[in-house]
């Protein structure tokens, strides 16, 4: 077993408190007011959104895990033996287990996450069931420039892994500008497997968003407990709500926290007013075609290889290979 943490130093691959404040100062005088998703993941949130994942209305998760099921063996071939994979946005790893039986070999697995204590503890987990693998885990916000750790041994090619269609967090040039800093990670043939959330009916997607037993407006309405917790601020959960709207022009499903009141909210010694029906847009989760997603990916340096899909079309997974 070999669990080790990079990216330690401050200011390198961290979530810092000054970068958090700064980010919910900026957002919150904002209009409209915004906060970046990316500080949903603290313990509790990361808890929150597995469970959203086992929600029946979360087609998403139990999609993917069915396509990755019926796929791994060709998924597998199409990575190669001796591979270093990286798991982007690693959280709880359940996926990366069923690929990792499959695949011939590997040298290293190296999951980065940002939620630190959330990805140490489920590195570990994963070092139970593979005693002999090297698991390289980094805390790590990955839409910036990731440092990779050193295999044990060389590797034929190293191998992205960006599962569960977080991509779609981002918009469209953000996407690109990850996916290239992802290809320059991966160098030129290098590889990266990718799980998209297909477009389909408004009224399945906005379920998915908004289950009836409330996961994900506790993972939404977690983001002001961080607040409160962590930047002093003094938000009362109970005055906001969990919003979700599907915006058909720009594909994609948003997240908000309405105000249900007039109201002033202190966060660090600075106020913020709302007035009743304003909201903070929280996320945007895009959703594409395989045309509009490989659009994206060919500008951002990758040629599509091959990709996966299940019968009802409502998710694929795509295999990328980084051109020279
Ligand atoms: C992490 N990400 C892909 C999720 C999504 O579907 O956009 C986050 C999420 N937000 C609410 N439910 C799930």
């Amino acid at each position: 077993m070999n669990l080790a943490t990079a990216g330690e130093e401050p200011g390198q691959n961290r979530v810092s408190t000054r970068g958090f404040l700064a980010d919910v100062l900026a957002g919150l005088a904002a209009d409209p007011k915004t906060l970046p998703p990316k500080y949903f993941y603290d313990t509790a949130g990361s808890e929150l959104f597995d469970a959203i994942c086992e929600q029946e209305e979360y087609y998403p998760t139990c999609t993917e895990i069915s396509i990755l099921r019926t796929h791994a063996n060709d998924m597998a071939k199409a990575i190669g033996a001796d591979a270093m994979v990286v798991e982007y946005g690693a959280g709880s790893m359940e996926k990366i287990r069923i690929l990792l039986d499959a695949l011939v070999t590997p040298v290293a697995f190296v999951p980065v996450d940002i939620s630190e204590a959330h990805l140490i503890a489920s590195a570990r987990e994963l070092s139970r069931f593979y005693p002999s693998l090297a698991v390289q885990q980094v805390v790590a916000d990955f839409t910036k420039p990731v440092h990779l750790p050193a295999p044990p041994r060389p590797v034929s090619r190293c191998v992205a892994l960006f599962f569960g269609s977080t991509i779609g967090n981002f918009d469209p040039d953000p996407t690109v500008a990850i996916l290239r800093s992802i290809g320059d990670t991966v160098g030129p043939e290098g590889g990266l497997l990718i799980g998209v959330d297909l477009q389909k009916d408004e009224d399945r997607l906005v379920r998915a968003y908004d289950d009836a037993a409330g996961i994900t407006a506790d993972f939404n309405l977690n983001l002001l407990t961080r607040i409160n917790r962590e930047l002093g601020g003094d938000f009362v959960l109970e005055r906001f709500r969990h919003l979700v709207r599907y915006d058909r022009d720009l594909g994609r499903i948003e997240m908000h926290l309405e105000s249900l009141v007039d109201q002033s909210v202190g966060v660090a010694g600075r106020a913020f007013n709302f007035f009743a029906g304003e909201t903070i847009h929280t996320e945007n989760s895009y959703k594409y075609t395989l045309a509009s997603f490989d659009d994206l990916a060919t500008r951002a340096g990758f040629r599509c290889d091959q990709y996966w899909t299940d019968g009802e079309g409502l998710f694929a997974e795509l295999f990328y290979i980084r051109t020279p």
